[in-house]
């Protein structure tokens, strides 16, 4: 995409220099509007022609704002040199000490170092302090920078210098600072974290999304806080990174802006030794809609691009690669005379009165106090255009830190200096620190009375206080609808039938319309609410869209037309799963971020949540979202059609890794109620910082009454019992409990687990038992086996270290007291899930489940291809009994005969 061009093919120079010659003339003569003008006119024109330059997109390698147009610096330039230098030592020192006492620690000393001057010029101009009027503005810092972050903080006294002691050393509670930022270690610091690469980029563009979400609902307004969010050169390789910087354009984002450090190199080597990053990303950005202000070059070249009269310079820059450019970072002045400018005499003759000193002096854009500010003025000027910047800013890694370090390709990897290296930085840095101390890397403090201290902290009292903060507490309460409104899921339905997934629409849309909390309700789809079955809520509360309808929708004049407003609620985000993941998070850490409470339920296909968008899921709970995720169509089997890669049976399984995510799998309407009922005020009015995974499945039941209410004491004509219904509240949320108990017992007793849509399949097992082999059953729903095992695990630790104490008993202890096995558990998710709780049963334990691929059937082929149907069921509740003596081996086949179960059939693990 190199807009050079070779002079040798220009077959006509005369006639070429006539054009530029014409157009540097109305440049001079009437200015550069109109020969904007002129040339959008001549780009028509060859457009018509079919003769339009390709690569237009991307511009020289220079930078994009012209010396000229360059604001005056209002800072204190020697003032903020001096606060710079400090910092830059101290995040050296924070590294160098840590791993000098404690090896292998790890840490990074080159991207701080060549990302320094962005922060500084962010902190003391531009980034707005939480206090600033209207809200602060939301940083993503680059994560290995952290450092450089915990040093400025250090000078403004926040951070004592225990602190800086304990960086990477978390494990004693209270003190340490965290690798990266993670808001989850340092609640009261970091806000987002950005280490795992792309992450950053992507939850911004979702954050500035959401704050004109906030702000076009009349929540807040959020018009004064901009999104910044600092990456990598090489962090843009990840598809997260880039792939949804057109959302950002098409929403107008002008409240954010990406700083990408292009320092030319990742962690092995150059990000693109043969090409050009810089330029690449240029027209990526622009490609999408952004506008792109790069900085490549310091003030030390003005003079000199200043004579490239005949742009012989200007065309060398846009064809050098970023390998060689690499190389001449290290490289003595001489060299880069000869080997760069040597190039050409005309490039010789520019430099001809710079010393070789001077020529290695020549700095990256990226270095220049002066360019840099002017790239963020511009993007304080630029707000209001309607569009995202990037600002692409030309660095060298490791800058400062010496030859060891400045741009060599193991820089990334180094955690220590030498003795000379820290010699020569105190030196460059002019610092007062000993050389007796030196070696020791020692911190460095000037006092909180220093100049260098008071301007910085005057500096950020002007601009609305210290950052990173993180205010974490709610602060407008949300009044959550109380019991009577949950009364309809629990009474159970007495015809008709309905799936979790309609009695979850269904709760949603009541959720919504409730006077008091309904606004804050955030539902999130990724283009799937017509296989939800949630399409109502299009026409009923809107889809959101900063440019409201601008057109006719096809099925307007229908009841459930597709209503796009500016008011509109719901996120319809597209076919993207990271994206929707990335407003997930934006409205489950909004009670922080913007000081608004917002409940995201954000609904999708469960096989694309945990295995598709897991370390956005995992960032989420570092963030400390609250929300509530729901799996749809979930079930390796009850999402029967679609086959091997849509049929989840292991989501739950993943659910478990994530331990602030509390995970159900309900079967019944009121399990459901419940859970979201509670979940709603841990999260809402108790302060938990968790989140929900719940399964949702598309098989049709009748659904029964909660045990204890008004139309369960009918339909069995038992007394109505607030005690049986709160015992049920209770199981239900800490993962089971007694669902129907045998009315006699037969000459076998079993116990029966079941959970999901295969409860059914459960409740047949059990009639079959009953009728034709004299086993009874008690049945048992299990909403969560996470749950029940984290609990277990919480009490077994608990009473190992007190063990003198009375014991805890674990909730499935308490809750399977007394009760005789064999258990027999099933679901559609895998087996390992029943399996967690082994060590809690009081007996044999059966686990039945869906581990190995899906396929597309009837429900019913694949539940006996998994083995959990009615049959399979029942022939496992004989074996389990055949185990413990109490029916013959010969029992059990003929069972398996009886009920045509091919016992040679395929084993689902092997498919
Ligand atoms: C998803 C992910 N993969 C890999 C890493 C490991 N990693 C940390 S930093 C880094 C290189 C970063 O290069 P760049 O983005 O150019 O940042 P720089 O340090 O050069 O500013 C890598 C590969 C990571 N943090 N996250
Ligand atoms: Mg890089």
């Amino acid at each position: 995409m190199s807009t050079h061009l070779p002079e040798a093919t220009d077959r006509d120079p005369q006639e070429t220099r006539e054009w530029i010659d014409s157009l540097e003339s109305v440049v001079a003569h009437e200015g550069p509007e109109r020969a904007r003008y002129i040339l959008r006119r001549v780009m028509e024109a060859a457009r018509l022609h079919r003769v339009e330059p390709k690569g237009a997109l991307v511009s020289d390698y220079v930078n994009t704002i012209p010396v000229a147009d360059e604001p005056n610096f209002p800072g204190d330039r020697e003032m903020e040199k001096r606060v710079r230098r400090i910092i830059r030592w101290n995040a050296m020192a924070m590294v160098q000490r840590a791993n000098t006492k404690f090896p292998g620690l790890g840490g990074h000393l080159s991207s701080y170092a060549s990302s320094a001057s962005f922060y500084e010029v962010g902190f003391n101009h531009f980034f707005r302090g939480p206090d600033a009027e209207g809200g602060g503005d939301l940083i993503f810092y680059q994560g290995h920078a952290a450092p450089g972050i915990y040093s400025r903080s250090f000078l403004e006294g926040r951070l004592p210098i225990e602190a800086m002691e304990r960086f990477r050393r978390e494990a004693q509670r209270g003190m340490g600072l965290s690798s990266y930022p993670h808001p989850r270690l340092m609640q009261e610091y970091w806000q987002f974290p950005t280490v795992s690469m792309g992450i950053g980029p992507i939850s911004a563009i979702y954050q500035a999304r959401f704050a004109r979400y906030l702000q076009n609902r009349g929540i807040k307004n959020t018009d004064a806080s901009h999104v910044w969010a600092f990456l990598g050169d090489g962090e843009c390789d990840e598809p997260e990174s880039l792939g949804q910087l057109s959302i950002a354009a098409r929403e107008k984002l002008d409240n954010l802006t990406f700083v990408v450090n292009c320092n030319l190199q990742r962690l092995d080597g150059p990000v693109r030794g043969n090409g050009k990053i810089v330029q690449e990303l240029e027209g990526i950005f622009r490609g999408a809609g952004w506008d792109v202000i790069k900085v490549i070059w310091g003030p030390e070249w003005d003079d000199i691009l200043a004579r490239d009269h005949e742009g012989v310079l200007r065309r060398h820059l846009n064809t050098v690669v970023d390998g060689q450019f690499q190389r001449f970072t290290n490289a003595p002045g001489a060299e880069v005379r000869s080997e760069f400018f040597g190039k050409d005499p005309r490039m010789l003759e520019m430099v001809a009165h710079l010393s070789d000193k001077q020529i290695e002096g020549l700095r990256r854009g990226g270095h220049s106090y002066r360019k840099l500010y002017a790239a963020f003025q511009r993007v304080k000027e630029l707000k209001g255009q309607g569009r995202p910047v990037a600002i692409l800013a030309h660095t060298v890694k490791g800058w400062t830190l010496g030859e060891g370090f400045e741009g060599v390709n193991a820089t990334h990897q180094k955690k220590k200096m030498g003795a000379d290296e820290l010699k020569a930085f105190r030196d460059k840095l002019n610092l007062p620190i000993s050389d007796a101390s030196l070696k020791d890397a020692p911190f460095y403090h000037p006092g909180m009375d220093s100049p260098e201290v008071e301007y910085m902290l005057e500096r950020r009292r002007q601009l609305g206080g210290v950052m990173p903060t993180r205010r974490g507490k709610i602060q407008v309460p949300v009044e959550l609808p109380d019991d009577t409104f949950y009364h309809e899921f629990h009474s159970g339905m007495t015809k008709g039938e309905a799936s979790t997934t309609m009695v979850f629409s269904r709760l949603l849309a009541k959720l919504i319309r409730d006077k008091k909390m309904g606004k804050r309700v955030v539902p999130i789809i990724p283009d799937e609410a017509r296989t939800f079955g949630m399409d109502a809520l299009f026409s009923q509360v809107g889809i959101y869209a900063a440019d409201g309808q601008l057109y006719e929708p096809i099925d307007k004049g229908k009841l459930l037309y597709y209503k796009e407003s500016k008011s509109g609620q719901v996120l319809e985000e597209g076919i993207t799963e990271a994206g929707a993941m990335a407003s997930f998070s934006a409205a489950a850490t909004s009670y922080a971020v913007f000081g608004e409470p917002m409940i995201p339920f954000y609904i999708f296909y469960s096989m694309f949540g945990f295995q598709r968008v897991g370390d956005q899921i995992w960032a989420a709970g570092d963030m400390l979202s609250r929300g509530f995720l729901l799996g749809a169509t979930a079930g390796r089997t009850t999402l029967n059609g679609e086959g091997l890669q849509h049929e989840d049976g292991h989501s739950l399984l993943n659910a478990l890794a994530f331990t602030c995510i509390k995970s159900y799998d309900p079967a019944f309407a009121y399990e459901l109620a419940v859970i979201i009922q509670d979940g709603m005020k841990r999260m809402y009015t108790d302060e938990e910082n968790i989140f929900y995974y719940i399964t949702v499945y598309n098989e049709d039941i009748t659904m029964p009454p909660m045990p204890g209410n008004a139309n369960w004491a009918e339909k069995w004509g038992k007394p109505e019992s607030a005690e049986l219904l709160e015992k049920t509240r209770r199981g239900i949320l800490d993962g089971i409990y007694l669902y129907q108990s045998a009315d006699n017992k037969l000459s076998h007793h079993v116990q029966l687990f079941g959970s999901g849509p295969i409860m059914g399949r459960v409740l047949e097992a059990r009639d079959l038992l009953a009728e034709k082999y004299g086993v009874s059953a008690d049945v048992w729903s299990v909403t969560s086996y996470g749950e029940l095992r984290n609990d277990a695990l919480e009490c077994d630790r608990w009473n190992r270290l007190h063990p003198e104490a009375d014991p805890r008993t674990p909730r499935i202890s308490q809750a399977l007291a007394g009760v005789e096995g064999p258990f027999i558990a099933a679901s559609d998710y895998v087996k390992a899930l029943p399996d967690l709780l082994r060590e809690w049963i009081p007996g044999r334990l059966t686990s039945l489940g869906t581990e190995g691929y899906g396929m597309s059937d009837t429900r019913e082929q694949l539940r006996r291809h998994f083995e959990i149907d009615c049959e399979t069921i029942t022939i496992a509740v004989l074996d389990a009994l055949r185990k413990e003596g109490k029916v013959a081996a010969s029992v059990v086949a003929q069972a398996i005969k009886d009920l045509g179960v091919d016992a040679d059939k395929l084993d689902p693990l092997h498919v």
